[in-house]
């Protein structure tokens, strides 16, 4: 048997309601149960600032790479099941960028370039303004490239933010 070509999937989670890490592992063992999707490789789960909306408690933030079967999944197929995940997990939508049990998004599917309108815009729209995603990013994937041409270093050096142990600061 030939392996399956594979798509590095790169999710980011977060999570600042309840045992916020505890929620991170448990969406990660809940899509594990889906055929086609493996994963593969886990950041550090950090704790971070707030964005958008300040006043919030701090968040757990992770990226998880998966290896995804392209032939099983689409993106949009992809995206459909982290939104049954987060059903799962009680997450109610409340406040845009407001406090939440799990938020799990598409930060990159493979190279594409997705913008099925309101729906689903990959690479995520503001991964690369946001510490939360690209500290991960980088330390799963040192030399990962954005498919407009950027590489992850360059965002991180773009932004401001520091790092104190697994804190993440950003204002
Ligand atoms: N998610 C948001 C809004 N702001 N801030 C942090 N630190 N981490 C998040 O995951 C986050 C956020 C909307 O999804
Ligand atoms: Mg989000
Ligand atoms: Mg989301």
């Amino acid at each position: 048997m030939t392996d399956i070509q594979t798509v590095k999937v790169y999710v980011s989670l977060g999570s600042n309601i309840g045992d916020t890490e505890d929620n991170l592992n448990q969406a990660v063992a809940r899509l594990e149960k889906y055929d086609g999707i493996d994963p593969e490789v886990w950041s550090e789960t950090y704790e971070t600032e707030p964005q958008g909306l300040k006043d919030q408690p701090w968040f757990s933030n992770q990226i998880v790479r998966f290896a995804v079967d392209p032939e099983l999944w689409s993106a949009e197929g992809f995206l459909s099941t982290l939104q049954a995940v987060e059903g799962q997990m009680d997450r109610v939508r409340g406040e845009v960028n407001g406090p939440r049990t799990i938020d799990l998004d598409i930060v990159l599917f493979g190279d594409r370039v997705i913008n099925s309108g309101e729906y689903l815009t990959v690479p995520h729209p503001r991964a690369l303004d946001r510490a939360f995603v690209l500290h991960p990013l980088a330390e799963i994937d040192p030399e990962l490239v954005f498919p407009d041409g950027t590489t992850v270093v360059e965002a991180l050096n773009r932004i401001t933010y520091r790092i104190d142990g697994k804190r993440i600061y950003q204002d």
